[in-house]
C-alpha cells in the first residue's frame, strides 16, 4: 500500500489514526502495545506509537521502544493542550517510517481528547490522516468503584466518569481477573453513564476480543462523534488533589543486580507509605543492555513484566519511574526518595545523575476545541 509521501501525490493514502483514550493505569499501554505486535505479525502492518504525559522521561515511552516500536512522545502535559506539537510528532513518525498506523495514548487525566484531538485531527488533516473511532480504555477491575455515583457527583471521580462520556467504543480492559457477575455490573454501571455507547470487553493478556478490536482498527470506520464542550475548570480540584512524581537516573550495579527484585522491592516500599486508594499508577522501568523489566502498581495491586533477556545484570543501567498518586507532591518526594535510596543500597547498586521533578498536574487549557 503507498503511504502519504510527497513523492506520489496521486496515490495518497493517509496514516491510519487510533486514539486510546482513559483513566491512569486502566490498561492503555498495555492494550497498544498488544495490539501493536498483533497488527505486526498477524497483519503484516507497521505501526508507531505517541505517548504523552507531563514529565521529562516516560516508562511508556520507554517499553514501546523496548518493544520494538518507532516512539514519539509529547512531555508537557495532555495532547490537548499541545496540540501543535502532538500533530508534528505524527508527521515525524510518518516520514521517519511510513507507518501503516500510529495508535496514540493520552495522558490519564485527560478530558478533553474528542474536541480538542480528534475532531481537529478529523477535519484539519483528512489527507493525512484517517482517524479511527476514539476508543475509551476502562479498567474492568476498578470499573464500579470509579464510575458508579450512587449519591450524586462523588469529588475524586468525575475525570474517569467523564472520559467514558467521550467515548465512541469503551473497551473495558482485565477482562482475565473477572468474573462473570463483575462484567455484567461494570456493563450496567456504563450503560448507565454512556448509555449509547458499544462496548467491548476485553484482555490484553488473554487478548480476549481483540479481534473485534482488530476488526475496527484494520477497517476504514472513522470518527464520526460529535464533541460537547465542557468547562475544563470543573477538574481543577481533582486534578489539584493529585501529585506526579518523575525520576531518572544512571546506575552502577556494583555485582550481579537481581533486576525483579529491585523494582519489586522499590514498589514494595512505596506501597506501605500510600493507601491503596491514593494510587492511581506508579510505574518503574529498569533498563540495562542485557535485560529489562518494567513494574506497575495500581492501588495495591502489582505486576511485573520481565521485558529483555535474563533477571540479572552488571554494570550500568537506568532506571525510570512515574508516579501518580492522590498525596501532596512534597510528600511524594520524600518516599519516593527514601525508597529509591534504600534500595539501591540493598541490592549494591549505586545512583548517578538522578533527576526528579515533581508537582500537581497542569489543569488542561485545550489549544482548541472543534466539532
Ligand atoms: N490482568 C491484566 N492486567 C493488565 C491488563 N492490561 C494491563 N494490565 C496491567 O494494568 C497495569 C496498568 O497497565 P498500563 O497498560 O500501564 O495502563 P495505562 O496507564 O492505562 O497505560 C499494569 O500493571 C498492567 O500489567 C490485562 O489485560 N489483564
Ligand atoms: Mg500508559
Amino acid at each position: 500500500m503507498a503511504r502519504y509521501t510527497s513523492m506520489d501525490s496521486g496515490d495518497k493514502v493517509p496514516t491510519r489514526f487510533v486514539v486510546l483514550g482513559g483513566y491512569l493505569g486502566a490498561g492503555k499501554t498495555t492494550l497498544a502495545a498488544t495490539l501493536g505486535k498483533v497488527l505486526r505479525s498477524k497483519h503484516g502492518k507497521s505501526v508507531a506509537i505517541i505517548t504523552n504525559d507531563q514529565g521529562n522521561v516516560l516508562v511508556d515511552t520507554e517499553y514501546m521502544k523496548d518493544a520494538g516500536f518507532d516512539v514519539k512522545d509529547v512531555l508537557g502535559g495532555c495532547f490537548c493542550a499541545n496540540f501543535g506539537e502532538f500533530v508534528k510528532n505524527a508527521r515525524s513518525l510518518v516520514s521517519m517510517g511510513r507507518p501503516d498506523i500510529i495508535i496514540a495514548e493520552p495522558i490519564g487525566t485527560s478530558t478533553a481528547i474528542l474536541g480538542s484531538v480528534v475532531a481537529p485531527l478529523r477535519s484539519m488533516y483528512p489527507d493525512e490522516f484517517q482517524v479511527a473511532p476514539f476508543f475509551v480504555v476502562v479498567d474492568g477491575t476498578r470499573a464500579a468503584e470509579l464510575i458508579r455515583r450512587p449519591q450524586g457527583l462523588v469529588p475524586g471521580k468525575l475525570i474517569p466518569s467523564h472520559q467514558i462520556t467521550e467515548a465512541e467504543y469503551i473497551l473495558l480492559s482485565k477482562a482475565d481477573r473477572l468474573e462473570e457477575g463483575e462484567i455484567e455490573e461494570a456493563l450496567g454501571v456504563l450503560n448507565k453513564e454512556a448509555p449509547d455507547t458499544p462496548v467491548i470487553v476485553c484482555s490484553a493478556l488473554s487478548r480476549k476480543n481483540l479481534d473485534q478490536i482488530l476488526r475496527i482498527v484494520l477497517s476504514d470506520r472513522v470518527s464520526s462523534k460529535e464533541p460537547r464542550e465542557v468547562d475544563q475548570r470543573m477538574f481543577a480540584m481533582e486534578k489539584a488533589s493529585m501529585g506526579w512524581f518523575n525520576a531518572h537516573a544512571r546506575l552502577m550495579a556494583d555485582g550481579r543486580l537481581d533486576i525483579n527484585a529491585f523494582v519489586t522491592s522499590l514498589m514494595r516500599r512505596v506501597a506501605t507509605e500510600f493507601p491503596p486508594d491514593t494510587i492511581g499508577h506508579v510505574k518503574v522501568m529498569l533498563i540495562s543492555p542485557t535485560a529489562s523489566a518494567k513494574m506497575s502498581m495500581v492501588e495495591d495491586r502489582m505486576q511485573v513484566e520481565g521485558l529483555k533477556g535474563g533477571r540479572y545484570f552488571s554494570g550500568e543501567g537506568k532506571l525510570v519511574l512515574n508516579a501518580r498518586v492522590s498525596a501532596a507532591p512534597g510528600d511524594l518526594r520524600k518516599a519516593f526518595e527514601r525508597a529509591i535510596a534504600e534500595t539501591a543500597q540493598e541490592s549494591g547498586a549505586q545512583m548517578l545523575e538522578m533527576g526528579e521533578a515533581c508537582f500537581t498536574p497542569k489543569p488542561e487549557a485545550p489549544s482548541l476545541f472543534m466539532k
